[in-house]
């Protein structure tokens, strides 16, 4: 059976975390991870407190297992999330795009684990100075706001460079991900781009469609230096495209990319923002997530007892 630090921290069974998708990772997606042994995170987004604690209490109708709450730091409700998260006594936030310093004291007080999601060595470091609980270590591979370093090199950077629980992410989506990620000297991995094609992701299912058509050149990076988006290829990739060749502004790039995750996630999979990591090309099928997580885990172990035996 292979376990590691990140289950003992978080108490859980499996080093799998689901990736706290903004729109996409609702309260049913979330509890289907946790109840099945990983932990099931649900992606706040810009989504006002109200609605986040509808969430948290769909997980709780399902599931006594641990869970997460990601808080995504260009929010307007960072504030009020923050408090909503220590009132619920959520077990886990992560976070992104910004750093959670500041909450740090305030989440600790309320028992919350603190697991921020980066993309540099240095703010690998400062945060752990700060006292927060694990990393999640996000190579470039992965969808959405992307940073500048990929997975195969990060990972192994964060590890050396920290002495907390540093977990995987970008470009994972098997049981081969997972024992590469623990060869990396991970503790755990996340996976987003998977976790679309479940049973119980409530995204429409044109993006489910979408990501399971996807090849290995479809996730494709839009947007400005600074603020890169990986999506899937289709008509608004294409305007992307254009608007750069003929040298746009930032704001005519932000305009035309604003509401259109939400529009993917109602179906509209040709000028919806399909954000999807480089791993869509390895999702062929829609399965429950528990399905997922025994394959991965059954996946990974046998992995890991073949390398096993290469050495002699
Ligand atoms: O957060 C992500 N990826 C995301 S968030 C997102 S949400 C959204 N997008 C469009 C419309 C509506 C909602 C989509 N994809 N990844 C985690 C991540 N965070 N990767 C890198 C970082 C990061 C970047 C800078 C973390 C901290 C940071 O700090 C800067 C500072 O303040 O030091």
């Amino acid at each position: 059976m292979l376990r590691t630090a990140l289950c003992d921290l978080l108490g859980i069974s499996y080093p799998i975390i689901q990736g706290g998708m903004a729109w996409v990772a609702t309260g049913e997606l979330a509890a289907a991870v946790s109840a099945a042994g990983g932990l099931g995170i649900i992606g706040a987004g810009n989504a006002p407190p109200k609605a986040v604690r509808q969430e948290i209490r769909k997980v709780r109708e399902r599931t006594d297992r641990p869970f997460g709450v990601n808080i995504y730091y260009m929010s307007p409700y960072v504030e009020e999330l923050i408090d909503l998260v220590c009132a619920e006594k959520v077990p886990v936030v992560t976070t992104g795009a910004g750093n959670p310093g500041k909450h740090l004291p305030k989440l600790k007080a309320a028992g919350v684990k603190v697991i921020p999601v980066v993309a540099s060595v240095a703010l690998a470091k400062r945060l752990e100075r700060l006292g927060v609980d694990a990393l999640v270590a996000e190579g470039m591979e992965c969808g959405g706001h992307i940073g500048e370093i990929a997975t195969m090199p990060l990972v192994p950077q964060i590890v050396d460079a920290v002495h907390i629980p540093v977990i995987a992410a970008g470009g994972i989506a098997d049981g081969r991900g997972l024992a590469a990620a623990l060869a990396l000297g991970a503790a755990g991995v996340q996976m987003g781009t998977r976790f679309i094609c479940t049973e119980e992701c409530t995204v429409h299912p044109n993006y489910k469609e979408a990501v399971l058509k996807a090849g290995d050149r479809d996730a494709v990076v839009t947007g400005m230096p600074g603020h890169y988006v990986r999506v899937l290829k289709n008509k608004l990739t294409r305007q992307f495209e254009e608007l750069a060749a003929r040298g746009a502004s930032w704001e005519e790039m932000d305009r035309l990319g604003a509401g259109k995750l939400r529009a993917a996630v109602e179906g509209d999979a040709e000028y919806g923002s399909l954000m999807a990591g480089q791993s869509a090309a390895l999702v062929r099928e829609i399965k429950p997530a528990a399905a997922i997580i025994e394959e991965v885990m059954a996946e990974a172990e046998a992995i890991i007892s073949r390398l096993g035996k290469l050495v002699r």
